[in-house]
């Protein structure tokens, strides 16, 4: 794992989120998905790229249509691609194809986490997985490649760029709560991961 901390300036993350917010805004919004047990996620997603990560009743997959509207996902912003790859030079994969970007919105509550799982719905478990923090700070785990595994935690905060490449691939993490009002980038607060996978 590489956590590069503070690897995007104010200004970067001002227009990461621009980037992400027009995403969404041509997925007509983002969504808070089903669990295949039926529980909902207590954050909301949206994808861009040639497919997009979703969540239902049958199960977790990837899926070239939004199931919101039928439609294809927004393509990958040219930027997005270009920061994802001189990401992954850093950990010698120079032919990383960041072929979805999942966005993920945690509102700026006590209820806003992600579970302990596993990242194995590629198709590919090989590439490096990027994920990108911006807005408020949160209490992230992550352990080894069993549920049980011990867990160590650390704070990502806006800015911040983590690469899950290697063994970390399929480390076991989590979310655990978020850090409300501790960054300013959004107006209410809250925050948002932006994590590209190549998939294929
Ligand atoms: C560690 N998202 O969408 S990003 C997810 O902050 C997800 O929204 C979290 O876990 C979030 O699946 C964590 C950091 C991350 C992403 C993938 C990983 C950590 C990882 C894959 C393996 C190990
Ligand atoms: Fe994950």
């Amino acid at each position: 794992m590489l956590h590069l901390q503070n690897y995007f300036t104010i200004a970067q993350q001002e227009e990461l989120l621009e980037l992400a917010r027009n995403i969404a805004a041509i997925n007509g919004g983002m969504t808070t998905p089903t669990m295949p047990n039926g529980a909902r996620y207590n954050c909301s997603q949206t994808s861009c790229g040639q497919v997009g990560w979703i969540s239902d009743r049958k199960g977790y997959r990837y899926s070239k249509l939004n199931p919101e509207s039928n439609k294809p996902f927004a393509a990958m912003p040219a930027e997005l691609t270009e920061i994802a790859r001189k990401l992954a030079i850093l950990v010698d994969e120079p032919d990383y194809q960041p072929e979805t970007c999942l966005i993920n919105f945690y509102a700026a509550s006590t209820k806003s986490r992600l579970g302990l799982h596993q990242d194995n719905t590629e198709h590919n478990l090989k590439p490096c997985i990027i994920s990108i923090s911006l807005g408020d700070d949160c209490i992230f785990s992550i352990g080894g490649n069993n549920r049980k595994d011990p867990t160590t935690e650390l704070i990502l905060r806006a800015g911040d760029a983590l690469i899950l490449h290697g063994k970390s691939r399929l480390a076991f993490h989590a979310v655990k709560k978020i850090l409300p009002g501790t960054s300013n980038l959004l107006k209410n607060h809250g925050r948002l991961n932006l994590t590209f996978r190549q998939v294929y």
